[in-house]
């Protein structure tokens, strides 16, 4: 469907105004007739597109490709261990192995009763993610994800970032082709979009130099959606990158989508600075972040979801956000997840029940809707009555 302009009367009278940069004006311009941004579209929106006019264009494409909707989903986290092999200088949550005695492993069974604990709950989806563990290798994962489809065969399983899976197949010396194939068969049908940072060679040998590179990165991603995965990307930013290097990854990103329409959503992490080797950057501003999730509304036009991460943004700023192209709230309905509270986002224990997520996204005057993690919908709680109790529940 194309935007005629008079469906989008702000924008038009935004792009009106007399002083407006020209340069602005010739990409909103481009913007309305779906014509894609080009890299130097993208560098122009960082460096002149104020909050107000990106804000409108980012708006206007959320709502012509969902209208109000604004997804969530019922899953929690698995995080099998934070001992890393990697030494990323951002991450507040791992343990190098030499010191695994600080941080947790878990065994299988371990994991298996975190599954049981959601016998009869309805949750759609288990997220199995933490840190590079030497010791827990393909075929340990392998037997987990058998023993949980095995337990709950409806539960859909997405686990493991590109940086895990690359390590787990050279070590078990198989091909990423074959490795991806091997877990695919045991039980994995999709993945999350961690571990992507930033792309650039240089930004990444100097916050994580050791872990897997960009180009190995996609290559693991190309492979699981031609196995028929569906997978999530990341962009980690607000630290030591400029606009051109978040160019390039979205870039990168937006071109293998071309190749194989395998990517679900697009999540920009924002980089939070407690208790990681990178403590002395100092955190984006909210209007920074979300001028970078309006760009990445109108720059990533081949993906269909912009997710904000809320126990990472917190609640109000992720709520603004739903206001700059951002379409679907993650999510996780328990406090399953560590990694952001350690490194210092407000939400140390991020919990919030169906009933206060779907409030927080109605009091944003959008609709809540329930999806599974292919975007099924399952239930719009637009009209939905929830009890005080259920709203005011810790
Ligand atoms: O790759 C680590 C990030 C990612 C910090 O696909 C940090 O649905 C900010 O990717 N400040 C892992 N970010 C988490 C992730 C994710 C989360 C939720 C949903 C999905 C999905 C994916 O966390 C890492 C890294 O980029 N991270 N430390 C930090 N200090
Ligand atoms: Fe390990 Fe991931 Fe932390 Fe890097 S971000 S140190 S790979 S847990």
């Amino acid at each position: 469907m194309t935007m005629r302009r008079t469906d989008h009367p702000a924008v038009e009278t935004l792009l009106q105004q007399p002083g407006l940069d020209t340069a602005l004006r010739t990409i909103g311009e481009k913007v309305l007739a779906q014509e894609r941004l080009t890299p130097k579209d993208g560098i122009t929106l960082f460096e002149k597109g104020e909050p107000g006019l990106l804000g409108a264009l980012a708006n206007a494409v959320r709502e012509r490709m969902h209208g109000h909707k604004t997804y969530f989903n019922r899953n929690f986290h698995i995080e099998p261990t934070n001992v890393c092999v990697f030494a990323c200088k951002f991450c507040a949550y791992s343990r190098l192995y030499k010191h695994r005695e600080e941080g947790w492993e878990l065994s299988i069974d371990q994991m298996l009763d975190i599954v049981k604990g959601y016998d009869g709950q309805p949750v759609t989806e288990v997220h199995i993610v933490g840190g590079v563990h030497p010791k827990m290798n393909l075929e340990f994962f392998c037997e987990l994800m058998r023993k949980i489809k095995a337990h709950r065969p409806d539960l859909h399983i997405k686990g493991f970032t590109a940086v895990e899976l690359d390590y787990m197949f050279r070590k078990a010396k198989v091909s990423v082709e074959e490795g991806m194939r091997i877990m695919h068969e045991a039980g994995l049908q999709s993945m999350p979009g961690g571990g992507a940072e930033i792309f650039d060679p240089a930004i990444r040998a100097q916050i994580c130099h050791d872990k897997v590179d960009a180009d190995g990165w996609l290559h693991i991603h190309r492979t699981a959606h031609q196995l028929g995965m569906v997978t999530n990307a990341t962009m980690l930013y607000g630290h030591i990158e400029n606009y051109g290097h978040r160019i390039d990854h979205m870039e990168r990103l937006r071109q293998l989508q071309d190749e194989t329409h395998g990517f679900n959503t697009f999540i920009p992490l924002k980089f939070r600075n407690k208790d990681n080797e990178m403590s002395h950057i100092p955190e984006s501003t909210v209007i920074e972040d979300l001028r970078m999730y309006a760009i990445a509304r109108l720059y990533m036009d081949n993906f269909s979801h912009l997710k904000a991460y809320w126990p990472m943004l917190g609640r109000s700023t992720a709520q603004l956000t739903l206001s700059f192209g951002v379409n679907d709230l993650d999510g996780t309905i328990d406090d399953t997840t560590k990694i952001y509270s350690m490194a210092g986002a407000e939400e140390q224990h991020p919990s919030m029940n169906t009933a206060q997520l779907a409030m927080l996204i109605k009091q944003a005057g959008r609709r809540p809707v329930e999806r599974d993690t292919v975007y099924n919908e399952i239930k719009d709680y637009t009209d939905e009555v929830f009890s005080d109790e259920e709203l005011l529940a810790n």
